[in-house]
């Protein structure tokens, strides 16, 4: 039997990645698309490179955009993929204020891009599509938990760019007679979450507090909730949806909410630093009020830190007590803001049979661990006279 094609938009992000290494576990040949960049923007998926110079390639990666028809309709045309998953996405909702009509354009247009490309080019009964939609089509919410019938009131321009994603892909489904699927994915995580969403800001900006590389973290609204899950789980349940007999749209979550707040308590105390937040609000500071140093040591030795320098950080960790390490800025509040989301996703474990396999705990275990690993390199660099420069980003 012939390979199975799948074309991922996206694979350079979060999802693209775990979604292209699942592909690639199950047989696919995978093809995806990124942008030109003037720097490397591969690094999540440069472990999946196969040298197309010998045989038996199964991955392949081209330029495009998802604001560029052209491309997109010649790329389709080549690949006559069996499965598009559309994961790319100007994915961040509070650049999605700065940017709003490049984020409609990236979005929202780019599905229709899609669907058009495959309906045009006699595609529709070969080739299946999946659609990242989200948990921020909900945003201002009317009911809680949220699932499949739960009525949209996105709050931001990159959640109504996304409901015109949604609304099309079910139009052409009916229109045309399209496989073409919504999955209604909760927020999902990792250690390779960009370093700007909240999650990964907060286990990053931990372990680089603990290291001694930066002295506080400031955050935005503490108050939000969000359905917190693993991207490796989420990107199962893509290919679960294409999967079906019938296209269907899908709610992936884990039913199960945690504050912003509670995420960053639950990160110091990875490291095992505990933290007292002072205050609510705008002025509210975080304090570090206890530090339990076994735990401490018990980390550093996973990520083989030598002897000296554990010692060293032990006197560093003395000047953290008493010391503010978590403020908001105001900088980082939204405009407008979704202050809970919880899904219910039964339908995705009755139909799909999915659930997922991580909690939030897990998580951030794993997002903590991996962030200690990698910032402990910056500080081996540091002690031996480098001077690695902060990113302009966070
Ligand atoms: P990321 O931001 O990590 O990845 C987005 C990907 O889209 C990157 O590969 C990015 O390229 C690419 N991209 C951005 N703009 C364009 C464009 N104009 N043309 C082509 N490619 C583009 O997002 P995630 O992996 O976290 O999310 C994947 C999808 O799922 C997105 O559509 C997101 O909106 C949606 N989603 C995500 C959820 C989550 O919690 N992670 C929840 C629900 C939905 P580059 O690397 O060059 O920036
Ligand atoms: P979200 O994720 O907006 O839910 O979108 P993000 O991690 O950016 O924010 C979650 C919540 O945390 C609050 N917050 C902060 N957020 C960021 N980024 N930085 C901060 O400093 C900060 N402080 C507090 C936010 O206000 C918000 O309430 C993600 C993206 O992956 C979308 O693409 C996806 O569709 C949704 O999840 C589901």
């Amino acid at each position: 039997m012939s390979k199975k094609v799948a074309l991922i938009t996206g694979i350079t992000g979060q999802d693209g990645a775990y979604l292209a290494e699942f592909l690639l576990s199950k047989g696919y040949e995978v093809h995806g698309i990124k942008r030109r960049s003037s720097l490397f923007n591969t690094e999540r998926i440069d472990h999946l490179y196969q040298d197309p110079h010998e045989e038996n390639v199964n991955f392949h990666l081209y330029y495009g955009d998802l604001t560029d028809s052209l491309n997109l309709t010649r790329l389709i045309q080549k690949i006559q993929p069996d499965e598009i998953y559309n994961l790319a996405a100007q994915s961040h909702v509070a650049v999605s204020f700065e940017q709003p009509e490049y984020t409609a354009n990236a979005d929202g247009i780019g599905t229709l891009r899609i669907l058009e490309a495959v309906r045009l080019l006699g595609l529709k009964d070969k080739t299946k599509i999946y659609q990242a939609s989200t948990s921020e089509l909900y945003g201002k919410v009317q009911e809680i938990p949220q699932n499949e019938k739960t009525p949209f009131y996105p709050r931001s321009p990159y959640g109504v760019a996304k409901l015109y994603a949604y609304w099309i892909t079910v139009n052409y489904r009916e229109a045309y007679g399209m496989f073409a699927c919504n999955g209604i994915l909760f927020n999902h995580e990792s250690p390779i979450r960009g370093e700007t969403f909240v999650t990964r800001k907060i286990t990053r900006g931990a372990t680089r507090i603990l290291l001694g590389l930066d002295k506080k973290l400031y955050l935005g609204n503490l108050n939000a909730k969000r359905d917190w899950g693993h991207a490796k789980d989420y990107v199962e349940g893509m290919w679960l949806i294409l999967q079906q007999d019938e296209p269907d749209d899908y709610v992936l979550a884990t039913g199960k909410t945690t504050e912003v707040r509670e995420f960053v308590r639950m990160a110091f105390a990875e490291l095992g630093l505990e933290i007292e937040f002072k205050g609510k609000g705008i002025n509210e500071k975080g304090s570090i009020v206890n530090v339990e140093f076994e735990i401490l040591n018990s980390k550093l030795e996973r990520v083989n830190a030598d002897k000296n320098i554990i010692q060293n950080l032990k006197s560093k960790i003395q000047n953290l007590i008493g010391k503010v390490v978590v403020e908001v800025d105001p900088r980082y509040f939204r405009p407008a803001e979704v202050d809970i989301l919880i899904g219910d996703a039964t339908k995705a474990r009755e139909k799909l049979g999915w659930k997922p396999k991580h909690s939030v705990e897990d998580l951030v275990k794993e997002m903590v661990t991996s962030d200690l690993g990698k910032n402990y390199q910056e500080l081996v660099l540091k002690n031996c006279g480098f001077e690695v420069p902060k990113s302009c980003e966070l």
